[in-house]
């Protein structure tokens, strides 16, 4: 916790650098890509391109009344009119669902609920929001990610965070370097049971359990949704660690073959 406060002012002037550059480039590019757009279908397909690294909102929510639970949104486009919110939250683990929504404000005390998202379950929740896009989220600012206790008590906040147009950059920036992510697979299941990457990152899969086990793509047992995505075809079989890097844009569901009950997710964006 400590270390973690210590490096955010630090963190915190680089990130506002950053964004002084990359919000201005955002914006101008998101004007040009709106003009773009009345022009031939391989304009815009070309500024696709060069934009979709600021196509994603990232928003850190913070602890709230001691709860014990912090944890990370991501915001992704989908389509041309609706966004898919990936909503993970760590530390103490919940006994119930935890409801969460979008509200109109900041925290931490935002104010009527805008868009409610999927309960949180076991830490994870995923939401698409039809209609809705980056830009208009950024024209309703200002805007909150708030998660509540449980439905009883949905006046006790856990975990807060704003939605800043300034993320839209930001986390391109700091991701941009190829990054690990781990999840660990213990007898309860794999945690984080959804985990979001950028296209190239590695996931590490740590297995826990004291069992053989091997992460594998849905669907059991072709695993044909991502056919290279399995372990048992690489030459960690067997191993207690497995390392996949993931060069391709989705949502990629997996699960443990030797024992099926046992799913999670990996996202991967642009
Ligand atoms: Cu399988």
């Amino acid at each position: 916790m400590n270390t973690k406060q210590g490096i955010a002012p630090i963190a915190a002037i680089i990130i506002g650098l950053l964004v002084i550059g990359g919000g201005a480039y955002a914006i101008k590019k998101g004007v040009d890509k709106k003009e773009k757009k009345e022009k031939t279908e391989m304009t815009e397909e070309k500024d696709k391109t060069a934009t979709s690294t600021s196509g994603a909102l990232h928003i850190k929510l913070s602890e709230q009344n001691n709860s014990g639970q912090k944890g990370e949104v991501t915001i992704t486009r989908m389509g041309t009119s609706s966004v898919k919110v990936i909503l993970n939250i760590t530390g103490k683990p919940a006994t119930t669902t935890q409801p969460a929504h979008i509200h109109v404000g900041v925290c931490p005390n935002p104010g009527a609920v805008k868009y409610p998202l999927t309960s949180v379950d076991k830490g994870a929740s995923q939401t698409e929001l039809q209609g809705v896009t980056i830009e208009s989220l950024l024209a309703q600012l200002p805007l909150a990610i708030n998660v509540h206790k449980s439905a009883a008590e949905s006046g006790v906040y856990v975990a807060c965070g704003n939605i800043e147009a300034k993320a839209t950059s930001t986390k391109v920036s700091i991701e941009k370097s190829k990054e690990t992510k781990k999840v660990t697979y213990n007898a309860q299941g794999f945690s984080p049971k959804s985990v979001t990457v950028q296209k190239g990152d590695t996931v590490l899969f740590e297995n826990k359990t004291g069992k053989s086990a091997s992460v594998a793509s849905m669907p059991h047992p072709t695993h044909e949704l991502y056919p290279e995505f399995d372990q048992f075809k690489t030459d960690a079989q067997g191993k207690d660690e497995f390392k996949f890097t993931f060069d391709k844009v989705g949502t990629w569901q997996y699960h443990d073959h030797l024992n099926t009950n046992m799913t999670g997710t990996v996202i991967v964006i642009e």
